[in-house]
């Protein structure tokens, strides 16, 4: 078997950032538009009442202060609550390629690699922006990368899925090189007229370079070991899909944008995931007690700090367990990495880390890293 070592990371950061005090000001004055609007019905008691939103609400229930989109103007006009993109033309680099090219380039700098010599490119996502041809064929052609490339969507753990499958192939011998990529995209995909998500999610792009041991030339980490675990809920869900059109339900819907019951998935997830990291650590013989640093899915603060916690079996100092949520909020898949890329300053040779996400599914991943 192979070893495979964690060589280059990259983050590529949207340009606009929406502090909470933006993103209320302007879900506020959507309100008070809707509820002017359909003053008659709400009268009539057939339509409710619209409630404001408050940046003291979305700090104290999540930890989010700010997020970065990819556009602006359009998420913040009340009269529209949606990011504005131009149609690009099928000649034309899709966004989340292009998102997605920009943080490969990074850890392939980091690594001293050249595209040329990846065999995998995995683009590993919660929403891919088209049904295909594979997002990840595209990056390919675009970073000029060898061997084959193919998407993968397992909600927020989508990357700690995809560093296991290309770990897996590396130990196999089947590939030397992988990148594994999670272009994040949900202000397209985030219903914005809604206060109880509207604050929840920012776009990013995250890389992780894989490489055998063999032929790394700049490793940072060895991976040690890999757990993915799954298990059915609806609590987090999107029903948009392509048989819309067969349904003869073309218009506007709301559950064709994310919705969740945050309070179950809460929950229900910290159990599964506090779970999950002791079976994980306890099959592989090592004590949760002497991780050095944990990279966690970033969702929510409190879950977070209770995850913390209960694996270290103390509460975590803040660089054992960096939160990068304030900043970016929840950026699906890329959270974790984000986290990874930018918190592992400070740790010695033979020093232990865990990378974690969870989500819908719901699933959870984590994944075992030493620092080299
Ligand atoms: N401002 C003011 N009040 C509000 C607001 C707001 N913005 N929103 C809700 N309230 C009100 C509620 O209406 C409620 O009022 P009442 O008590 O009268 O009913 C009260 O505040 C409390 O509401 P909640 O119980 O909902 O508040 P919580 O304390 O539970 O916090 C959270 C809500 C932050 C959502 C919290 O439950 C949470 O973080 N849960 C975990 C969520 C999570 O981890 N989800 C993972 C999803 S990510 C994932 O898997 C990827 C999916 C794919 C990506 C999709 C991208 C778009």
């Amino acid at each position: 078997m192979k070893e495979v070592v964690i060589s280059g990371t990259g983050v590529f950061t949207p340009p606009y950032a929406i502090s909470n005090d933006e993103l209320v000001a302007s879900f506020n004055a959507y309100v008070d538009l809707y509820n002017a609007e359909h003053a008659d019905e709400i009268a009539a008691g057939t339509v409710e009442t619209k409630s404001y939103s408050s940046s003291e609400f979305i700090f104290a229930a999540s930890g989010i202060e700010s997020r970065y989109v990819m556009e602006k103007e359009g998420i913040l006009d009340p009269t529209r609550m949606c990011p504005r993109y131009a149609p690009r033309l099928d000649e034309e680099p899709s966004l989340m390629a292009e998102m997605a090219v920009d943080a490969a380039g990074q850890a392939l700098a980091m690594g001293g690699v050249e595209a040329k010599d990846i065999d995998l490119i995995l683009c590993a996502a919660s929403n891919m922006e088209r049904a295909y041809p594979a997002m990840a064929v595209e990056i390919q052609a675009l970073l000029g990368a060898g061997g084959f490339a193919f998407d993968m969507n397992v909600a927020c753990s989508s990357a700690t899925f995809g560093i296991q499958t290309a770990v897996d192939m590396i130990r196999a011998g089947s590939i030397k090189r992988a990148l594994v990529l999670c272009p994040e995209l949900p202000s397209g995909h985030l219903e914005w007229r809604d206060r109880d998500c509207h604050f929840i999610f920012g776009d990013v792009a995250t890389a992780v370079l894989l490489e055998s041991s063999d032929v790394a030339e700049t490793p940072q980490f060895k991976v040690l070991s890999t757990r993915c675990a799954t298990q059915f809920s609806n609590n987090i869900r999107n029903n948009n899909g392509f048989l819309r059109r067969a349904h003869d339900q073309m218009e506007d819907r709301r559950d064709m944008q994310f919705m969740q019951n945050g309070r179950k998935v809460f929950k229900e997830v910290l159990p599964l995931v506090s779970h999950h990291i002791a079976q994980h650590m306890e099959e592989e013989g090592q004590d949760p007690t002497g991780l050095k640093r944990m990279w966690l899915h970033q969702a929510n603060k409190s879950m977070n700090d209770y995850i913390g916690k209960k694996v270290l079996g103390r509460v975590p100092e803040p660089e054992e367990q960096p939160n990068i949520l304030q900043d970016y909020a929840n950026t699906s898949s890329a959270g974790s990495i984000i986290a990874f890329a930018q918190h592992h300053d400070g740790m010695s040779a033979g020093d232990l880390g865990l990378i974690c996400s969870f989500g819908a599914g719901y699933s959870v991943g984590s994944v075992v890293v030493e620092k080299l």
